[in-house]
Order: structure tokens, then sequence, then C-alpha cells
């Protein structure tokens, strides 16, 4: 590095565009994360955010954009060339020209934005540009790093376990049959690792349908295999293993043990080290209201998979992990999403209710020195606000679309009628939920269409809504655009 350059860098790297050694001009840029339990609105928000950034929407509470100081905001080249393009262009048409929500994803993506902007009024006022990547990514890929603490025995004994609880037994019943006619310690089999694998990730899809509703056992890419769908890395299961755990070389045994181990160097800690590694600041989306509706099963399991989530993003303190990658994410924050199916004045009730969940886990990431944030946001609102007269009392609902085949009550809905819905009151915490509080069907959520946008005289497409989206931007990028 010549003296210019270290004298650049050492007063403003993280704003000025330096060259380095080489002399490519270095741009200064931040890595974001989106990541979420599967549905939880990860491609919806980067969409969003993506069409508010480059149509040059208002956005008050993003202070750049309140100062008049966004300039233009255009898409880019990504700056790596092996991660799949987040298909912007197919997300958008989706939402504004057919309203319907973007295809579901189960692979990592990313896409580079150039923001050009004006400095803050200061020393180093002038024009600048931010790069800022965003990378959407399954979440249930962080729920792996629980894995590379385990061996095969330890981690086949606790599956086992949590498939014997009474609620899963039903589920689980197909995949025990298989696992009770093999034998670990008979020669290896392909046939038979297929035949248990299939049905073990039959058993993960059926949690996950099932009314917990959220799939938090690992392995994370069983249900997401994104690329890697029938790779031998992905095609094992447990056993029950013989009480001395031995496990003798060409057994089915020593296969699985194998694939498993396969499965954490090639699948686990590429994603820690090549991806996560990289991430600035992060989002994780979290769909409270279904986990709320599903009831305290559900929550309980939100719960847990929320701590899994924030373990990585602490690693700091194990030794073992820190060893392996060390996050350098120094602003996290949660989001409940799809706010717009409850009416504002319960907004404060929902960002309640996640900064319950997430308590003890954003206790313990607060001490690693990152900052944790909680919202409540809707990245597209579908619906607006409304009132239903019931005999003199007044209810506060919202009014929307609901989706083709969405039922509330008796009345099953066509996809193009408009409905006012009271989607029933939040309880005042997650114990109320626990406690089981919460009558199922108290609460209505039917999913809704995407809010039709409005095309003027000359052709122009209006703007999706959001509710909150700008207060995410700058929790997330304030600070570099200052
Ligand atoms: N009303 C409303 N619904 C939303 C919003 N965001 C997401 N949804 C709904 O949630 C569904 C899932 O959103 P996605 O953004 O596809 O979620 P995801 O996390 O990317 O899901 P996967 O890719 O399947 O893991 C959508 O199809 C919508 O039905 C929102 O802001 N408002
Ligand atoms: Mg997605």
């Amino acid at each position: 590095m010549s003296l210019f350059n270290a004298l650049v860098s050492g007063v403003d790297a993280a704003a000025q565009a330096v060259r380095d050694a080489s002399g490519q001009l270095v741009q200064p840029s931040v890595r974001v994360g989106i990541t979420g339990l599967a549905r939880s609105g990860k491609t919806v928000f980067a969409t969003a955010l993506v069409h508010h950034l480059t149509r040059g929407t208002s956005l008050p509470a993003l202070r750049a954009s309140a100062e008049g100081r966004l300039r233009r905001v255009n898409l880019a080249p990504q700056p790596d060339d092996d991660v799949p393009r987040f298909p912007i262009e197919d997300h958008l048409a989706a939402l504004l020209e057919e309203r319907r929500w973007p295809e579901s994803t189960n692979r990592i993506s990313e896409l580079r934005l150039l923001i050009d902007y004006e400095r803050k009024a200061g020393w180093r006022t002038g024009p600048s540009t931010l790069a800022l990547d965003i990378v959407d990514y399954p979440g249930e890929w962080l729920l792996d790093l629980a894995l590379l603490e385990t061996d095969f025995p330890t981690w086949s004994a606790k599956t086992l376990e949590r498939s014997r609880r009474p609620d899963r037994l039903a589920m689980a019943s197909a995949w025990h049959a298989k696992l009770a006619d093999a034998d670990p310690l008979a020669a290896a089999d392909e046939g038979v690792v297929r035949g248990l694998s299939e049905s073990f990730k039959e058993y993960l899809a059926a949690l996950r349908a099932g009314p917990e509703a959220v799939a938090t056992t690992p392995p994370g890419r069983f249900l997401m295999p994104g690329d890697l769908a029938g790779s031998p890395a992905l095609t094992f299961a447990p056993l029950a293993l013989p009480r001395d755990r031995t496990t003798k070389p060409k057994t089915l045994a020593a296969l699985m043990q194998r694939r498993f181990e396969a499965y954490k160097t090639h699948v686990v800690r590429p994603f820690f080290r090549e991806h996560f590694q990289r991430i600035d600041r992060q989002i994780v989306l979290v769909d409270v209201l279904a986990a709320v509706d599903a009831g305290p099963a559900a929550l309980a399991e939100l719960e847990e998979a929320l701590d899994s989530v924030l373990l990585a993003f602490r690693t700091g303190r194990n030794n073992f992990l820190s060893r392996i990658f060390s996050p350098r994410a120094d602003r996290v924050l949660f989001a409940a999403t799809k706010a717009d199916h409850v009416h504002h004045m319960q907004h404060e009730r929902l960002e309640l209710l996640l900064r319950q969940l997430v308590a003890r886990a954003v206790a313990r990431t607060e001490s690693q020195g990152a900052r944790v944030g909680t919202i409540a946001i809707a990245s597209v609102r579908a619906t607006r606000e409304t009132v239903i007269r019931d005999g003199l009392t007044q209810l506060r609902a919202i009014a929307g679309t609901p989706e083709a085949g969405e039922r509330v009550g008796d009345e099953v809905f066509d996809g193009n009628t408009e409905a006012a819905i009271f989607p029933g009151e939040l309880p005042e915490s997650a114990e109320a939920v626990f406690a089981g509080e919460v009558p199922p069907g108290s609460l209505r959520f039917p999913r809704f269409r995407p809010p039709a946008v409005t095309v003027d005289a000359a052709g122009r497409v209006g703007r999706l809504p959001h509710i909150r989206l700008d207060r995410a931007l700058e929790f997330l990028i304030g600070d570099h655009l200052a």
C-alpha cells in the first residue's frame, strides 16, 4: 500500500473510494444478509427494498433520503461470480404486473446496488457511491451451525429422541419402521442409505407442514437443498446405534457417519466461511403472526429456532466455533413481517411479542458487541385500515383481497373480491400464548394478494406501499450513507 493509500484509508476507509496496491478502485461496500425461516418474507423484503431504492421513493425514516442526499440507485454486476443472482426482474414483474407474490426460493442469491449519494455537510461533503450487496439465504442454513460441534452418534441419538415425542410419533412412524429394519452394523448398502434418507426427509417435511409449522431440525439443506439436491453429502439419516456406539468399517453406520461428516465439511463449513462470515449487517425476518396463530408449540419452536439463529452471531465466545469462522456483522435487526395483517394499533404488541421471543438471544448477542434491534414491518402492504361496525361496537379492521381459496369462517374467497376482516386482538405477551390463553381460531390472518398498483396516463407504474421499510433500512445502512 502506498503512503497515499495508507493515509486515505487511515483517515476514512469506509467512506472514501481508495485504490489498492494494484491501482484498482476499491469501492466502499456494505453486505446486508436477509434471512429468516421458510416463508418468513425474505424475497418480498429484498424485492421491495430494491424497488424503492431504484425508483427513488421518498423514505422519510432513512435519513439520507429525508435529507435529499440520495442521487441515484442502479443495479450493478454482483461481486461473486459463483453465487446465483437474485432474479429481481422476475420478482418485480410478479408483484407489479401479475399482482402475485414471488415464487418460493430455496437457495442463496445475491444482488448489487450502487447508491450514488451526497455526503452529509461537513468536512467531507461531496458525491460518493456505496455498493450495497444484498444476500438472500434460508435461515434454516444457520441452524446447521450446531452440527459442527456434534458427531454422528450424538446427532443420531438426539434426533431420534426428539422424533419420539408423542406429538411427533405419527409423523415419524414410516421412518421409524424403516429404521427398525436397518441393522447399523450390516454391510453398507446404497439402496438402504437412500431409503432411510428419503424417509427421514419425509419426516422433516411433515414437521414443517405440521402444527408447529417451523422446521428447526437440522440438517437445514435437507428441505432446502439448493443446488446440492441428490448429492451424497445430502443422502444420510440418523441411525439407532448400539449402546457402545461402535461403527466398524464398511458398515451402514460407517457410511452414514462418513456422509454426515461430508455434509459438515462440504456444505456447512463453506457456507459459514464464504458467505455468513462476510455479512456486515443482518436482518432476520420472523413470521410472528403465523406462529402465534399456530399455537404454543409453534411459538416455542420458533423461540428455539431464533435462539439457534443468534448462536451463529455470537461464536466469539465459543472457542471451537471461533476457530472455524468469526462473524463480522455488527448490527442485527429482527423484523416481525406481514404487519399489514393487523391494524396499526396492534403493531406495538407485535413488536413486543417479537422482543420477548428473541430476548434471551438478544442479551447474549449484544454482549458480543453487536447492536440488535427489533421492528414490525410490512415489506409490501397488501391491506388498508377500516372499521367494521358490530352493533354498537366498532372493530378496528383491515381490508384487502384474500387469495383465491383462503377462508375466513364459512366464507371462501375467489382471489378477486375485497373483504374487510377483523383479525382479532394479539395477546399481550408470549407467555399468554404459552399458557394457552389464545383460543384456536380467535385470530384471522388470511393470505392477501399483493396490492394493485396504479398506472397513470403516461403508463408509469405506481409504487408498492410498505410499513416501516424505511426504518429498517436506516438501521441497516443509514450510517454508511452519512
Ligand atoms: N401481506 C403481506 N404478505 C407478505 C409480506 N411479505 C411476505 N408475505 C407473504 O409471505 C409469503 C412468503 O414471502 P417470501 O418473501 O416469498 O418469503 P421467503 O422467506 O422468501 O420464503 P421462501 O423463499 O419460501 O423461504 C408471500 O408469498 C406472501 O404471501 C408482506 O409484507 N405483507
Ligand atoms: Mg424466498
